[in-house]
């Protein structure tokens, strides 16, 4: 009798981590964006309200030479876009890979991320990712050197060496 109150336990107990472990798996499939902004002046629950209503998006990946018509003629094909800005080098004020575009409507938004992200531009593949809204001063790169985070810490090579990536990321090369 306890052996089989103990086995009803275990199954109980499994049961429920089974189904726990379900939901957490759900929550992470159902989130917007994997990415989440530091710099954001607000709790969790703005944050995603924010990317789940926003007409803004976040272009990664980019060319260094990528210009900013070659970003509307291939954004507009989502729809209307209010506004394109470019993300800079710090020092250098010159294009670091990545940019914002803003629309006038959220399905348009939505589209832009659904149809348009993986789209190979400039021969690489770039990320379209839904954004909390732009505010003065994103544009920077947030790296120590100037550009982008992830570019210092990149330990891929990246061959295309025309594209000022520098092959590995500075802070790898330091290292
Ligand atoms: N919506 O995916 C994105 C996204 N990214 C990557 C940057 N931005 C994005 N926006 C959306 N989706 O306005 C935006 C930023 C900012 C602008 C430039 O682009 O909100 P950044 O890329 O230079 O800096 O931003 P960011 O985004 O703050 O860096 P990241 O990649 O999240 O890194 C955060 C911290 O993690 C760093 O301080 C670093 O210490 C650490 N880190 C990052 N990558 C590594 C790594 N490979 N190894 C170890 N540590 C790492």
């Amino acid at each position: 009798m306890q052996r089989l109150l103990t086995f009803q336990l275990y199954i109980l107990l499994y049961t429920r981590c089974f189904f726990i472990i379900c939901v957490l798996l759900c929550q992470d499939l159902n989130k917007i964006s994997a990415y989440r902004d530091r710099r954001f002046p607000g709790t969790q629950e703005e944050y995603e309200h924010a990317l789940q209503t926003s007409i803004t998006v976040y272009i990664g990946n980019m060319s260094f030479y990528t210009t900013e018509e070659q970003l509307y003629e291939l954004f507009s094909r989502a729809g209307e876009i209010k506004k394109i800005v470019m993300g800079l080098d710090k020092n250098t004020k010159t294009p670091c890979g990545f940019c914002f575009v803003m629309y006038y409507s959220r399905e348009d938004t939505e589209d832009a991320v659904k149809f348009i992200s993986g789209t190979i531009l400039d021969d690489r593949p770039i990320r379209v990712d839904f954004d909390w809204g732009f505010q003065d001063g994103r544009q920077w790169g947030r790296g120590r050197s100037g550009g982008q985070v992830r570019d210092e810490y990149r330990t891929d090579y990246d061959p295309d060496i025309l594209y000022q990536r520098c092959g590995y990321g500075k802070l790898v090369q330091k290292e």
